[in-house]
């Protein structure tokens, strides 16, 4: 991919990207983990925006402003809690990646980065998830020569290794 998709450990907040992605629930309205770090660093106005479009179906994106932020926009998603794995679990977080890059995309934006979605609070399995995160943004890249970089930026060394091992299996 020459480059233009990349696996960094660290924190998501930090990255002055045209977008960054959150992770976030269907309200919208914040939550913990990476969705929470978003929150604070962004400040109150970010929460401010997200009200106005209220919530978000699982597997779609909403695109924000970054405030304080050093993103210039923040795409919003809410992937799949997992269930099991026979509750379309798979097609809606890819649906996830898919529409934040599209949404990204059509803002304009040319570098984003990305957490890993639904892994933590949600449970999604790990390797699974990061197959379905590394096969859907190669995708997108092929077919969208002009998008510069996208990072997947992961919090720990177990999640940025279950990323590394799925993109040497599909590059
Ligand atoms: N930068 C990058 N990754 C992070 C950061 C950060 N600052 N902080 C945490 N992570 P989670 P989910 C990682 O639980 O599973 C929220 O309450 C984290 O280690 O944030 O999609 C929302 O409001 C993990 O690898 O998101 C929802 O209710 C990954 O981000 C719910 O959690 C995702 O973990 C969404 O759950």
């Amino acid at each position: 991919m020459n480059g233009r998709f990349t696996i960094e450990q660290g924190d998501i907040t930090t990255y002055a990207v045209d977008a960054i992605v959150n992770a976030a629930n269907t309200t919208l309205l914040g939550g913990g983990g990476v969705d929470g770090a978003i929150h604070r660093a962004a400040g109150p106005d970010l929460l401010a925006e997200c009200r106005t479009l209220h919530g978000c179906d699982t597997g779609e994106a909403k695109i924000t402003g970054g405030y304080r932020l050093p993103a210039r926009y923040v795409v919003h998603t809410p992937g799949p809690i997992w269930h099991g794995g026979t509750h379309g679990e798979p097609q809606l977080l890819e649906n996830s990646y898919r529409n934040s890059l599209t949404a990204a995309w059509n803002a304009g934006c040319r570098t984003m980065a990305f957490p890993s979605i639904s892994t933590g609070v949600y449970r999604f399995p790990l390797d699974q998830a990061a197959h379905i995160a590394v096969r859907t943004i190669l995708d997108f890249l092929r077919e969208h020569p002009e998008m510069n970089r996208v990072t997947m930026v992961c919090f720990d060394s177990r999640t940025r290794r279950a990323y590394e091992s799925a993109y040497q299996k599909l590059r």
